[in-house]
């Protein structure tokens, strides 16, 4: 319901009557009254004059179902979106829920993680009201080799919502991309899957939009930083969700449609920081030095180590470090 009423408020630009929002969902005018009360408890600016109606002045900063969806042209991915105020993290309570069934398509973000989670244990910072951390749930008929590119759709998707605000986003394979050599948006990308099938794949993205240089922990002050910090402009993090999520499915249903992530890979590619590179392979127990050549049609890194021998680096368990520290 209080959708719906959204809706009117949003289609007029002026003064709409209970009277014509109660007949057109065909509730009484005390309901709507009591709806609009609890979009004002949310955080929307509603004026209500008498004999006028009601007004939508302004509605709040948060990422809302309501809100993401006003900026979506999607068909499958976010026709439901779960939004929580706080959670441990998006990719664990969407693993939970696409156990219980969850649709293809359903997202769940949240204001703040608890426990935010990056790739091999490690933390994810996640602040209140001041990032993106969402996770989007697939059941894609693929096989768990080729689970990898979603994690490079994810970031053609960031990059391509960047390009549209004038940010030169670059990737650094397989998961963090950077803004003026500092890490501001990483992806995580995991599966539930049979030897040949994929049951679901949770991919999770987190997005430093609008945090402030007191936000980051001394550790990440060198390599970490937000849209905000780097462009001097808050973000409208509804509208970049919003641009991600449509990205992403027109990516999504080029590699369902053709088997291959083509356009995903070759944004990748062209945005790559690693491409041509001399890099450490960081495995468990041992480090390489290696050149990178290129990212191969399946999401793998292909470098040439220092024997002579080629290697594609599979996203799992490898961390690649620059020669100068962390973004090259
Ligand atoms: C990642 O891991 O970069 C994947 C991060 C994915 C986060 C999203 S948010 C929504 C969804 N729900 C989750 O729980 N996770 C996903 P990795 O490449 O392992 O990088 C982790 C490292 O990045 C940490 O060890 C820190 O050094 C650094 N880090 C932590 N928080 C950061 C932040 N907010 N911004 C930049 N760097 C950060």
């Amino acid at each position: 319901m209080k959708t719906d009423i959204l809706k009117f408020l949003n289609i007029k630009d002026g003064f709409v009557s209970g009277e014509e929002i109660s007949i057109a969902l065909g509730v009484s005018r005390a309901a709507i009254w009591k709806h609009i009360k609890l979009l004002k408890e949310e955080g929307y600016h509603i004026e209500a004059v008498s004999r006028k109606g009601y007004r939508l002045i302004s509605s709040p900063d948060l990422l809302t179902e309501n809100e993401i969806m006003k900026h979506l042209n999607t068909c499958e991915i976010g026709q439901k979106i779960i939004h929580f105020d706080t959670l441990t993290s998006t990719n664990t309570v969407a693993k939970k829920l696409a156990e219980q069934g969850a649709d293809h398509g359903t997202i769940v973000v949240s204001e703040e993680q608890t426990s935010g989670r990056g790739r091999l244990g490690r933390n994810w910072m996640s602040p209140k009201h001041k990032g993106l951390w969402f996770s989007i749930i697939l059941r894609p008929q693929l096989n768990p080799g080729q689970v990898a590119v979603i994690t490079q759709l994810g970031a053609a998707a960031v990059i391509k919502a960047g390009l549209e605000m004038a940010l030169d986003f670059r990737v650094k394979w397989p998961n963090d991309i950077i803004l003026n050599e500092k890490k501001i948006c990483g992806i995580l990308t995991e599966m539930s899957a049979e030897i040949n099938q994929v049951h679901y794949i949770v991919l999770g993205i987190g997005i430093n939009a609008n945090l402030d240089p007191e936000d980051f922990p001394d550790e990440l002050k060198e390599k970490a930083s937000s849209i905000k910090i780097e462009t001097g402009q808050q973000i409208d993090r509804k509208q970049l969700c919003g641009k991600i999520i449509n990205y992403f499915e027109s990516l999504y249903r080029a590699l369902i449609r053709d088997g291959k992530g083509t356009e995903a890979i070759d944004i990748c590619r062209e945005k790559s920081i690693l491409i041509g590179q001399e890099v450490q392979i960081i495995k468990p127990g041992k480090i390489n030095q290696a050149i990178v050549l290129d990212l191969n049609d399946e999401g793998e890194l292909v470098v040439e180590r220092e024997n002579g021998e080629l290697e594609c680096l599979l996203s799992g368990e490898v961390s690649v470090r620059g020669k100068r520290g962390y973004a090259i």
